[in-house]
């Protein structure tokens, strides 16, 4: 499914985002960076060394990345050439600020690819795996994210994807498409 925001196309893909052809993919890491399971898992695996690497000299220098914000690494073996790791909010209740946290991620991974002059960028569903948030509310918070972003500013990505691994998470992320954009 493909939707137009502005100049930008968005688009919503079942599939793997290692294997993804685009500048960037954002990867849903954790605050430590250190290498984890899910998406975070795959993509360490398809791009190697280089992003742990990378990864522990931005540990050293900056202790992390926090919850809802992104760093930028090489995307080493992967097609892209670039990996934003962008930390999501662990579920609890819904009331301790998650929202704002997740909503955040997809923005901060914008504006660093904005920083970096990135036409094409690949997101997956952040927070709803290991972190437990809830699909269907993660992805209107997501596609509410990237469209009030990218009608804000000037040089955003002319190709957004979102990645989406299974049937379930690709199904929530269409019918939130129809909420947040009403087609
Ligand atoms: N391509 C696209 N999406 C994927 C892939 C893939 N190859 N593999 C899994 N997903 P998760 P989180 C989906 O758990 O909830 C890690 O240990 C998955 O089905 O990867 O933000 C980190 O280090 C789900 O829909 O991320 C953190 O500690 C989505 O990606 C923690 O997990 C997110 O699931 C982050 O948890």
């Amino acid at each position: 499914m493909q939707t137009q925001i502005a100049e930008t196309n968005l688009e919503l893909i079942q599939g793997d985002i290692t294997k993804a052809q685009v500048e960037a993919i954002v990867n849903a890491a954790n605050s430590a960076l250190v290498g984890g399971g899910g998406v975070d898992g795959a993509i360490r695996r398809a791009g190697g060394d280089a992003i742990e690497q990378a990864c522990a000299e931005i540990r050293s220098s900056e202790g992390g990345c926090p919850t809802g914000k992104a760093v930028i690494t090489p995307g080493g073996n992967l097609h892209a050439k670039y990996v934003i790791h962008t930390v999501g909010p662990v579920w609890e209740d819904g009331n301790s600020g998650e929202p704002e946290l997740l909503a955040s991620c997809y923005q901060e991974s914008l504006q660093l690819a904005i920083e970096n002059d990135i036409q094409s960028i690949a997101f997956p569903s952040i927070s709803t795996g290991i972190f437990g948030y809830p699909t269907e509310k993660a992805a209107v918070v997501a596609l509410t994210a990237v469209k009030e972003l990218v009608l804000q500013s000037n040089a955003v990505p002319s190709t957004i994807q979102f990645i989406l691994f299974d049937e379930a998470t690709h199904t929530c992320y269409l019918d939130a498409l129809l909420t947040v954009f009403g087609k």
